[in-house]
Order: C-alpha cells, then sequence, then structure tokens
C-alpha cells in the first residue's frame, strides 16, 4: 500500500528549528519559526492565559461534546473582537463564526466550504504569501494563483499592479488578504490602501478572504483589523480566518475561529449550514480548552485589560528589535539602507540578501532564518543584537 509513495520534504519553517536546536554555537540565533520570544528567548504563558486556566480548571464541569460549532460565546467574542461589537454586518446578524483548530484549521475549513460554494473557484494569494496557504488550498482541490504585492527591489508595495491584478478578478473567485502583519514581508496596506482594494472589492464582487494571524501585533488589536472592519462593512461575502496561537500566546492549544458574512440573515442561515457541514466532514468539533481560556479572558474586563497590556509589551518589543537591529546594523558599518525594517510591521521582513547569504550566515555564524531571508524579528535580543548585525555585516560587505 505504502509502497508507490516518495518522500515529501519537511516544512521548511519548522525544520530549521531542528537545525537550531541541535547546533551547539555558543552565540547562534534563531530568526525562524514565527514566535514571539521575550529577551531570555523564551515563549512564555501569559499571565492572563495562567488565571484563566487555573479559573476554568476550578469551574469545567464536563468534558462532554462541544459541538461542530465550538462554543457560542468565544465565537461571539472573537467576532466582536475582529470586526467591534457595534458593526453594521453584526447588527444586521450577516455574521457566523466556528471555532476551529487553529487559523490553519480555519483556513481548511474555508478552503472546503470555498470548494462548495464554488468548485472552479481561484484562489488569488499575495506574491508571497505564508508557505502554507498554497498546500491548504490545493490539498482542498482550489486552483491557487498569485497577485503581486511586494517589490523585493525598492523594499515596498507593488500597489500599482496588484490593483490592476485585483481589478480584472471575477465573482466567482477568493483573494486572500492578510488583515495586518503581512508574513512573510512585514509590508502592510495602509489604511488608504485598504480603501483602495476595498472599492475594488465592491465593484469586482470576488469573495475576500482575510487572514488574520497576528491581531494586536501590528499597531493595536482595533487599528490592524481596519482592513476587516472596513471590507465586512462595504462587501456582499467575506470569510475571515483568525487565530489565537499568537495573541494569546495559545501556539499548541490549536484555536482560531472560521467567520463567513453572507448578503442577508437567511443566505448567512444556509452557508452555515454548510460550513458545519464541511467540519463535521474534517474533525467534527473544534477541540475546546484554548477556547475557554479565551472566552474566559475576554469575557472579564480585568482579564481583558490585562491581555491587551501583555499584548502590548510584545508588540513593543518587537518593534523595539526592529530599530534595535537598523540602528546596530548602521554601527557595524552597513552601507546597504535597512531602513524599511524599522517600518515594516509584525513578527517577519525580508533581510533581502542572497541564499548564498542565508546558507553563509546558518553554516558560519549559526544564524537561522529561512532561505528566502525572512528572519523572525521576535528572536533578536540585548543579548545577541551585536553577534546578529556583526555577522550580518561579515556576509554582506
Ligand atoms: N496564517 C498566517 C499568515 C500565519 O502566519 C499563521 C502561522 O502562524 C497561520 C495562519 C496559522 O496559525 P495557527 O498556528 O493558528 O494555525
Ligand atoms: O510562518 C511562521 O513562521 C508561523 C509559524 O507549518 C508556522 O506562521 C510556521 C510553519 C507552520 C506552522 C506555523
Amino acid at each position: 500500500m505504502f509502497n508507490k509513495l516518495t518522500a515529501m520534504p519537511a516544512d521548511p519553517i519548522l525544520g530549521l528549528l531542528t537545525k537550531y536546536r541541535e547546533d551547539p554555537h555558543s552565540q547562534k540565533v534563531d530568526l525562524g519559526v514565527g514566535v514571539y520570544k521575550d529577551e531570555a528567548g523564551h515563549t512564555p504563558i501569559l499571565t492572563c492565559v495562567k488565571k484563566a486556566e487555573k479559573f476554568r480548571l476550578d469551574t469545567e464541569s464536563t468534558k462532554v461534546y462541544i459541538g461542530p460549532t465550538g462554543s457560542a460565546d468565544f465565537n461571539q467574542l472573537m467576532s466582536e473582537l475582529a470586526f467591534g461589537s457595534d458593526h453594521p454586518a453584526l447588527l444586521a446578524n450577516r455574521v457566523r463564526t466556528v471555532s476551529t483548530p487553529g487559523g490553519t484549521g480555519a483556513l481548511r475549513v474555508a478552503a472546503d466550504f470555498i470548494k462548495r460554494c464554488n468548485p472552479n473557484a481561484t484562489l488569488w494569494v499575495s506574491d508571497p504569501t505564508w508557505a502554507n496557504h498554497t498546500g491548504l488550498f490545493e490539498a482542498a482541490g482550489i486552483t491557487v494563483k498569485t497577485y503581486p504585492y511586494y517589490d523585493y527591489d525598492n523594499k515596498t508595495l507593488k500597489f500599482d499592479e496588484m490593483k490592476t491584478a485585483l481589478s480584472s478578478i471575477g465573482a466567482d473567485d477568493v483573494v486572500l488578504l492578510h488583515a495586518c502583519c503581512h508574513n512573510p514581508s512585514g509590508m502592510d496596506l495602509t489604511n488608504e490602501q485598504w480603501d483602495e482594494i476595498i472599492a475594488i472589492s465592491a465593484n469586482q464582487g470576488f469573495t475576500p478572504l482575510i487572514d488574520m494571524a497576528y491581531q494586536g501585533f501590528g499597531v493595536g488589536v482595533d487599528e490592524d483589523a481596519y482592513g476587516v472592519r472596513n471590507m465586512a462593512a462595504a462587501v456582499d461575502t467575506m470569510i475571515l480566518c483568525s487565530s489565537c496561537s499568537k495573541n494569546f500566546g495559545l501556539y499548541r492549544e490549536r484555536i482560531g475561529a472560521c467567520t463567513i458574512i453572507g448578503k442577508d440573515a437567511a443566505r448567512s442561515d444556509i452557508a452555515f449550514s454548510v460550513l458545519l457541514y464541511v467540519v463535521r466532514c474534517i474533525y467534527s468539533m473544534p477541540p475546546a480548552h484554548g477556547a475557554a481560556i479565551v472566552e474566559t479572558i475576554l469575557g472579564s474586563e480585568t482579564l481583558k485589560q490585562e491581555w491587551l497590556a501583555e499584548l502590548t509589551e510584545m508588540r513593543e518589543r518587537i518593534n523595539g528589535n526592529r530599530a534595535m537591529l537598523v540602528a546596530k546594523l548602521k554601527e557595524k558599518g552597513v552601507q546597504q539602507n535597512f531602513d524599511f525594517i524599522a517600518e515594516q510591521k509584525g513578527m517577519f521582513s525580508f533581510l533581502g540578501i542572497t541564499p548564498d547569504q542565508v546558507a553563509e550566515l546558518q553554516q558560519h555564524y549559526s544564524v537561522y532564518m529561512v532561505d528566502s531571508s525572512r528572519i523572525s524579528i521576535a528572536g533578536i535580543g540585548h543579548g545577541n543584537v551585536d553577534y546578529l548585525a556583526e555577522s550580518i555585516a561579515k556576509v554582506i560587505c
């Protein structure tokens, strides 16, 4: 049965982590996988999460099946977090949400749902996009194509080309947009650019699928949802895939949400029944523990304030790292302009160096990043930034 199989390549991002762990170098630097790390290089459990977990442990009375939608409270609080509690789509009862196993689960549910809406739909993703997007949607039998996005030469957006490409996409297709903290480029749309993309989406009639894996990591919880909120107010149909992995630090609990918005309440109900059918066919029901933590936090004003403070601390550390790396590179005599790193948002930026230079950094200096030269900014700290900047300077100068 298994004899005809040929080996698949390992996940290039997660594979780096294994290599890094096995490297004995005392000054090794991990800029690979996108997880938040503190100054000590540790990914801590948020204090608000610990408190919520203790509360659940003390009060939980059953582990009975939760049903395919997951927790109704979690779903409601997550859609309010994404859209704001008084959003017109919520008030018009057009929003339907299911809890999912992480943002990845939300994307896979969305993929199978799209396949049922239109088996011939093409999904358009930014060039570049998160490495898993393509595989996830192709696994559901969806054709994936790209629209221009990041300008590697000028470290900016190919905004005019992006608009031209989106202006030729029709109502049968789906366009995937990153809500904020674009993975892998760190290059986000400004609010004014979002306004233009939203106008094109409404005009063309395609369905926007917004992937929000980093709400609160860019500018702030509300600011990062600008595109999500204004898109949802302007189009008839939309899909939102959210993740609680980064902003609640719940990576291994696997919790996220898939939200659909239909043209009116009746059509949203029909679409929701299909969404639930899709869920039943994949994993039946989502895990409950992560959702219980998030709903406890978002449902308590005190814990929510604590969460917002911890999220702000994570965001500010990352932004501080961006500025620190740029300053250190200058200090080490690097002539090349890296100012763009300080201006980009979220966990990632491309250094913009060649694959050979990436390999040299890994082999000679034990500095780990994805082949594309994407760096995970959270891996930088006061303790390693000198060594990191010196290593980069030696490789590129
Ligand atoms: N979407 C993007 C853009 C991501 O970077 C990630 C990775 O963290 C995900 C989705 C999936 O997140 P999760 O770990 O919740 O499955
Ligand atoms: O891009 C990243 O690094 C994060 C984490 O299969 C991640 O999104 C990477 C690979 C993967 C799942 C999550």
